[in-house]
């Protein structure tokens, strides 16, 4: 038996969860769903972590990361993407058009306008006056699920029970110039293998790159894992890894192939959306703290 079709999304994006269930339920690929859903939070204005109106770095760029995985286990991403609103869609691109995986910058940016992308400011007023106020003192002490928690992740298995994800993001707020995270990095910030399910992270890009987070949750599915044990295994992980883990968060997602679903974080507070047969729900995710 199939499940019916399902969309899980990072914290609170119910409207992006909304705008991908309704396609799949529409008949709509698991890839294209995955792709339509993010673009919502990236075109945003109010979600400062994700494309347009996201939080520039220390030096006032504001430079955006994206990645696209499909159940042919093709994927695309690019890093340091400045002045293009809708990364994901250049990640499909960088999968569909060209030999590579990941276009970075000003090659990344230069290929979106050959691609027909219009170039645009995506710093707000808002998001470059809380910049100049953060110029005064320079401290760079990432608050846990207030700063830097919404970046979008999401999976969609679709009528066919094809698996894919996108994950996008405008990165930590006031990292470093040049800095990339996890979000773009294919098997740390998203996962997909269509015969087992897929992943996916936010939270502290340095410490999911650190151990493979997502594609470490598809390859305990792959050993027998749940969804949900597989998460936690991975949490595990970060704990092991870093000493200093109270001092951020990190939240993984994950979906079976049977439409079984799995979250865990370090910290409280981060909750996931899911759709599935009209119902459009957001559910607090269990945690290691
Ligand atoms: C990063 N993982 O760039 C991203 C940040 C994030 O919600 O998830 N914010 O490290």
């Amino acid at each position: 038996d199939k499940p019916s079709p399902i969309c899980i999304a990072t914290w609170n994006f119910h409207e992006a969860s909304k705008t991908a269930g309704e396609l799949l339920y529409k008949g709509a690929s698991a890839l294209d769903a995955a792709e339509q859903g993010v673009r919502v939070e990236e075109a945003n204005l109010n979600n400062t972590t994700v494309g347009n109106g996201g939080a520039p770095d220390r030096d006032g760029n504001v430079t955006l990361d994206a990645c696209i995985m499909s159940p042919e286990g093709e994927c695309g991403s690019v890093v340091y993407l400045k002045e293009i609103e809708h990364p994901v869609s250049v990640a499909r691109k960088v999968m569909e058009e060209t030999p590579h995986v990941m276009l970075a910058g000003e090659g990344a940016f230069q290929f979106a306008i050959q691609q027909g992308f219009k170039p645009k400011n995506l710093l707000t007023k808002e998001s470059e006056e809380k910049w100049k106020k953060w110029l005064e003192k320079k401290e760079y002490k990432p608050i846990i699920n207030i700063e830097n928690h919404d970046t979008i992740g999401m999976l969609c298995l679709d009528e066919k029970g094809d698996i894919a994800g996108a994950c996008t993001t405008s990165g930590l707020a006031y990292k470093m110039n040049g800095r990339v995270g996890d979000s773009p990095i294919i098997g740390s910030g998203l996962y997909i293998d269509n015969e087992i399910g897929g992943a996916v992270a936010t939270g502290m890009g340095e410490a999911i790159m650190k151990s493979v987070s997502s594609f470490l949750i598809v390859e305990l599915m792959r050993q027998g894992k749940s969804p949900q044990e597989a998460c936690e295994i991975a949490i595990q992980r970060i704990v092991k890894q870093n000493s200093n883990y109270k001092d951020f968060q990190v939240a993984l997602l994950a979906l079976g192939k049977n439409g079984e679903v799995g979250s865990y974080c370090l910290h409280k507070g981060f909750t996931f959306v899911k759709y599935q047969d009209n119902k459009n729900t957001n559910t607090p995710s269990q945690s290691y703290l």
